[in-house]
């Protein structure tokens, strides 16, 4: 296990409709590609990247990739419990997917009761805008945005442009959550971890193991 190379681990999940561009935001983000053609997710899909929040400090982030199709539905919410933060994306040219948004949110919120989940608002595929594709203003996703106390970015996958950007504040929100007390690790929850009680965890596993083996031995 790569313990040395990180202090905390966050689990993000994507949300939003199908072909909003999850799979796209996240293939930018750990690959820096993007494809014209990708195929639909199934299910769920994983992927994984490092980002140094402040000097020394490295997180792991471990990102669910969620089918956005009605069809899967059952899988993905079997992973909204276990995600400290969520990416609610839709595509800046399909008003239909803005409009679900409200959806999302509130199926996952009551999914993650009592606890809570920081969010970040996305308006993907601004690169679409030039062609006059806009369907949803700046200023309505603000709003939204502002009711459910995120910050709203708007980003490309196609060009880049302030992809990096989503994945850091949403980082950073939850890093700051976590040093004001407002997210807090949990026994038998997965949405954040710590390195340092992960390795006491292995070392006390790993000492236990090796009484129970004395005992046999001596008996
Ligand atoms: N113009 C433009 N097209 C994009 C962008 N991001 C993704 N696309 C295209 O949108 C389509 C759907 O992208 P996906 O990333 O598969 O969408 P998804 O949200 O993962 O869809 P599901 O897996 O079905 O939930 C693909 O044809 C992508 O090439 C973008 O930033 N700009
Ligand atoms: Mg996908």
């Amino acid at each position: 296990m790569d313990l040395t190379l990180w202090n905390y681990q966050f689990r993000i999940i994507m949300l939003g409709d199908s072909t909003v561009g999850k799979s796209s935001m996240l293939k930018r983000y750990t690959e820096d590609r993007f494809l014209e053609c990708i195929n639909e997710t199934v299910g769920v899909d994983f992927y994984v990247h490092f980002l140094e929040v402040e000097p020394g400090m490295m997180v792991k982030l471990q990102f669910w990739d969620t089918a956005g199709q009605e069809r899967f539905r059952s899988v993905t919410r079997s992973y909204y419990r276990n995600s400290v933060g969520g990416m609610l994306v839709f595509d800046l040219g399909n008003r239909a997917s803005f409009e679900h948004v409200r959806e999302w949110y509130e199926e996952v919120c009551d999914h993650v009761m009592p606890h809570s989940m920081i969010f970040l608002l996305v308006g993907h595929k601004s690169d679409r805008e030039s062609d006059g594709e806009r369907t949803v203003s700046t200023v309505e996703a603000e709003k939204l945005a502002a009711q459910y106390g995120t910050p709203y970015v708007e980003a490309s996958s196609k060009t880049g442009e302030n992809i990096e950007r989503c994945f850091e504040v949403l980082t950073r929100r939850i890093y700051q959550g976590l040093l004001s007390g407002e997210v807090r690790m949990r026994e038998g929850w997965d949405g954040i971890k710590s390195s340092v009680l992960q390795a006491q965890q292995q070392l006390r596993s790993l000492q236990d193991t090796e009484q129970m083996q004395e005992k046999k031995t001596c008996c």
